[in-house]
């Protein structure tokens, strides 16, 4: 059992398994950690150093943003850009793509994150989280280009997030199982706490918005009413990673659906949808937007909403027959 094990130590560990690997990737996942830790401290005395509340502006989609949303960004931001090993960056807190100043050497990774999401959370003291996705860079000049960023989730190399809740974790996978490492503040480490990670076949929790229910379509509405029909409890945080964390390792399913206000769901693809779901089908789950499977999307745009149902494979492809019947029905 590796339970204890130093992130790093750990990640050392991957690595010679690979033969080919350089360590680039694992030093680029070591500023990570650290980007996340300065953001984790941040988060946990935010109510003493005057950083609660809004900054006072709107992001790219409209959205209030709040003072702690742009010190995480610009924590990874200054973390990230010095490392030597990326092309290119996305924020959800940034219009346009992020470059890597010709100061620092330039990599072959792009890395594309939500900095702080389920903002609505920060000031009430409830879990948030940084969501983040890693490409590889596919054009040949030494900045990363649009493209670079608009590829499916199935080409992710690796993805994750970082939970702020009563402690700090990280769940992570590279295509090879998904683990678990919980921050231990005493010594400053992320230490591994679930190894191979594997969600239920089947839960017993659906996650959804219940007051956008005058919205929801009948597909919506069938599953919901077969959930609880068989007795499923609903969880709702409204921060993405803690409902997604809790469904991850109790079993259960996650919905931001397609509505008849939006077909587009809310969720953000490239830095919410996409990294959940390389996480979720390493461990034995599924994605949906309810007509495809998320990592199949073809991006168009870097800030590009999808619907989201994502969790148990059973529950999942439940809540798509619902979708695929309803289809039929209106065709
Ligand atoms: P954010 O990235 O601006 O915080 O928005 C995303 C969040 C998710 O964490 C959460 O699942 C969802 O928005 C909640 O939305 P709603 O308040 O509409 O239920
Ligand atoms: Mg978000």
């Amino acid at each position: 059992m590796r339970i204890g094990m130093p992130l790093t130590k750990f990640l050392y560990e991957e690595q010679r398994k690979c033969p080919n690997c350089t360590g680039n990737f694992t030093d680029l996942f070591t500023d990570l950690a650290r980007g996340a830790k300065i953001i984790s401290r941040d988060v946990n005395r935010a109510g003493l150093i005057n950083i609660l509340g809004s900054a006072e502006q709107t992001n790219i989609q409209g959205e209030d943003v709040q003072k702690l949303d742009l010190i995480a960004n610009d924590a990874l931001i200054t973390t990230m850009e010095s490392g030597g090993h990326l092309a290119g960056m996305a924020s959800e807190e940034n219009e346009n793509i992020i470059p890597i100043p010709d100061e620092f050497p330039k990599g072959d990774y792009i890395l594309l994150f939500d900095p702080l999401d389920g903002s609505s959370n920060i000031d009430v003291n409830i879990s948030v989280g940084t969501i983040f996705s890693i490409l590889k860079k596919k054009t040949t000049n030494d900045d990363a280009e649009l493209s670079d960023f608009l590829q499916p989730g199935g080409e992710q190399v690796c993805a994750g997030y970082f939970l702020y809740g009563s402690s700090t974790m990280l769940v992570y996978t590279t295509g090879c199982g998904v683990h678990g490492f919980t921050l231990d503040p005493s010594v400053g480490e992320f230490l591994l706490s679930h190894e191979n990670i594997q969600v239920p076949e089947q839960g017993s929790i659906y996650s959804l918005n219940e007051s956008n229910s005058n919205k929801w379509h009948d597909s919506t509405y069938n599953f919901i009413k077969k959930a609880k029909a068989r007795g499923c409890k609903a969880r709702y945080v409204g921060s993405l990673v803690a409902d997604f964390h809790r469904n991850l390792l109790k079993g259960g399913v996650f919905l931001y659906p397609a509505d008849k206000e939006t077909n587009k769901g809310k969720l953000r693809l490239l830095y919410e949808a996409n990294p959940m779901a390389f996480i979720i089908e390493q461990a034995g789950g599924a994605a949906s937007s309810g007509t495809e499977n998320i990592m199949d999307i073809n991006p168009k745009d870097l800030h590009q909403r999808t619907p989201l149902i994502i969790g148990s494979k059973l529950d999942v492809e439940e809540a798509v027959q619902c979708c695929k019947a309803e289809a039929e029905l209106t065709s």
